[in-house]
């Protein structure tokens, strides 16, 4: 069975699934399908799949001009119907891993499709998991469905974990440049996996096995989380010493070896970063160890927007005017630069915990129209010398590229810049 896989590799002939179609499933289908292979996407959500049949991208990184002559080709469908997943060769799940309301793994979108898998999945398949997850979830989870069936791996069918490095809107590193690493159950798993992918990628990196795969995605990502919150402690130790953070955060970034520059910030948003660590910590409390730099840099940085808040409410009180009444104008509420995405922003804590105290608080963000806090709709105003005339303080959140900065300091009556950009402008009043 290894060889026919390995042969269908090499000739193109393997059919390839994909299950989960959004920012990680779809540039996939894409990457395959352009590297040869035929490429059946499978999503629950039926107006997802419809459009995709009609060509169209809902994914703001795949242009619907490079999915629709792929799927006008014949190269390319999309369906809803799971039961399908018996035709194809290769299965790829890239379905979402998010935290429950307790902050524990939610996997119920990787147990969905698994369980999509076993009354189909037969001798001569390939499954690979792609979702990012804590280390051990490819074997506890997937195998056993898979000898359920009194299917071999290794030998009747093939497993392993290959995690997704996507990063949206990275105009760098897309799915196809992005070295990809892959851990096999078995052997030869890796080997089935390393012929499939290899057309598809520029590099592979292989590992020993999938936990080392699953612990290379949480390592990346922890790492990101933790140096994120030393910078922050920074902002918080230089503040209380009356130094400023960006000034030393410069400074030790001219050091050409030994360090990397990261920056303080209103907290840590996105979909990856503030869920990834807490499903390696949750896999460790299982095993009685205590994850104390994640837990401790998820602290810091869940402190900032409360950090923040009282920088403004300070910065009104020079003014001798409190929080309460006050008109604040928050600048950027998506999670980082130039994008839409509001997931786990800190800047709706900071609205949030403004609103709490009883201020005024309008929001500009020229990518997201309107928020809901706690059922208050806020949309959107514009960014005018008049708005910002008329805030008793403006906060800078998230520094957009396109935000009219020099409009912001000719009129600011008081300034609190999360993100350094004016100075980073050269306009820090
Ligand atoms: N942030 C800071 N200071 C920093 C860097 C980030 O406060 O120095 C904040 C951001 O504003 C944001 C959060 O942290 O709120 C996360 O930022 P991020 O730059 O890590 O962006 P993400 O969440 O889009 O992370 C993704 C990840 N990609 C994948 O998981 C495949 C991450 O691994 C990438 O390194 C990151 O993109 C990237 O480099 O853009």
């Amino acid at each position: 069975m290894e060889q026919t896989l390995v042969a269908k590799a090499a000739d193109r002939t393997a059919v390839f699934g994909v299950i989960g179609l959004g920012y990680v499933g779809l540039p996939l289908v894409v990457e395959l399908a352009r590297a040869g292979y035929r490429v059946l996407g499978f999503d629950v959500n039926q107006r997802v799949v419809d459009r995709i049949q009609s060509g169209e991208s809902h994914i703001l990184d795949v242009p619907s001009a490079d999915l629709a002559p792929l799927v006008a080709s014949g190269r390319v469908a999309a369906t809803a119907d799971l039961s399908r997943l018996g035709d194809v060769d290769v299965v790829s799940i890239c379905v979402p891993t998010p935290l429950s309301k307790t902050k524990d793994p939610d996997v119920s979108y990787v147990m969905a499709a698994a369980q999509s898998l076993s009354p189909t999945v037969r001798q001569g398949q390939v499954i690979i998991l792609e979702s990012t997850t804590y280390p051990g979830t490819t074997r506890e989870l997937l195998l056993p469905i898979l000898e359920k069936r009194g299917l071999k791996v290794g030998s009747d069918v093939f497993l392993a974990f290959s995690p997704e490095r996507v990063d949206p809107g990275n105009p760098t590193w897309r799915t196809k440049n992005t070295p990809k690493v892959v851990g096999g159950l078995t052997p030869s798993c890796l080997k089935v996996v390393l012929a499939l992918y290899g057309p598809v990628f520029d590099r592979l990196v292989p590992v020993s096995s999938p936990e080392a795969a699953e612990l290379v995605k949480l390592l990346e990502n922890t790492f990101r989380s933790v140096n994120i919150g030393l910078a922050n402690e920074m902002a918080i130790v230089c503040d209380k010493l009356g130094v400023d953070v960006w000034e030393v955060i410069e400074a030790a970034a001219t050091k050409p070896f030994g360090f990397m520059k990261f920056t303080p910030g209103p907290g840590l948003g996105g979909h990856c970063i503030p869920i990834d660590p807490h499903y390696l910590a949750w896999k460790m409390r299982g095993l009685n160890y205590k994850t104390r730099f994640i837990d401790v840099a998820a602290e810091v940085n869940s402190e900032m927007p409360a950090f923040w808040v009282r920088k403004v409410s300070e910065r009104l009180n020079e003014d001798a005017r409190p929080v309460r009444g006050s008109r604040v104008l928050v600048l950027g509420v998506s999670y980082k630069p130039d994008i839409d995405d509001v997931r786990e922003s800190p800047a709706l804590d900071v609205i949030k915990l403004l609103l709490v105290q009883g201020a005024d608080v309008r929001f500009h963000d020229p990518f997201v129209s309107e928020i809901n806090e706690d059922g208050r709709v806020l949309r959107s105003v514009p960014l005018t010398a008049a708005e910002v005339k008329a805030a008793h303080c403006v906060v800078i959140t998230t520094n957009h590229s396109s935000l009219d900065y020099g409009l912001v300091r000719a009129n600011a009556a008081a300034l609190v810049d999360t993100r350094n950009a004016l100075r980073e402008r050269g306009l820090r009043k």
